[in-house]
């Protein structure tokens, strides 16, 4: 079982001036900050990070609003971080996503949903070494 996970602060939050508050929620539920960083997305990289829904008819939307503005992106540590992190931010909807979740207190709609969360340990670690050099994680 790893205990890492991957996040970013989707453009949404980030614009709606959220991310104080996310980050602070982030490390009160107990997870480690491993690396950090502030970035904006190209189309190409935001296409390629989403590359496993190329096919999916939301595709198009999704790269134009991940590559929209600055994202910020982690590493979060704590155990059973990915399952863990997952429950912290409720559900891709946030219609459908928990009282007290992240995604209930922040996300606008499914399509800009206010954070992202690794679904598995491997792709934790393939989208961690994405955003961060071996020298950037700690
Ligand atoms: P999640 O793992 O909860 O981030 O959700 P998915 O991997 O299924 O989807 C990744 C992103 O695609 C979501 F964060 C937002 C976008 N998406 C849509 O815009 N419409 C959909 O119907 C499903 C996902």
């Amino acid at each position: 079982m790893s205990n890492r996970t991957f996040t970013m602060i989707k453009p949404d939050a980030f614009r709606n001036g959220h991310s104080g508050a996310i980050l602070d929620r982030i490390i009160k539920e107990g997870f480690n900050i491993k690396a950090l960083k502030m970035v904006k997305l190209s189309a190409e990289k935001a296409g390629e990070f989403y590359a496993v829904h190329k096919e999916r008819p939301f595709y198009g939307e999704l790269v134009a609003f991940m590559s929209s503005g600055p994202i910020i992106a982690a590493i979060l540590e704590k155990e059973n971080a990915v399952e863990s992190f997952r429950t912290l931010i409720g559900a891709t909807n946030p219609a459908q996503a928990a009282e007290g979740t992240i995604r209930k207190m922040f996300a606008t709609s499914v399509g800009e949903n206010a954070v992202h969360g690794s679904d598995s340990n491997e792709n934790a670690a393939i989208e961690g070494a994405f955003f961060f050099a071996g020298l950037e994680q700690f």
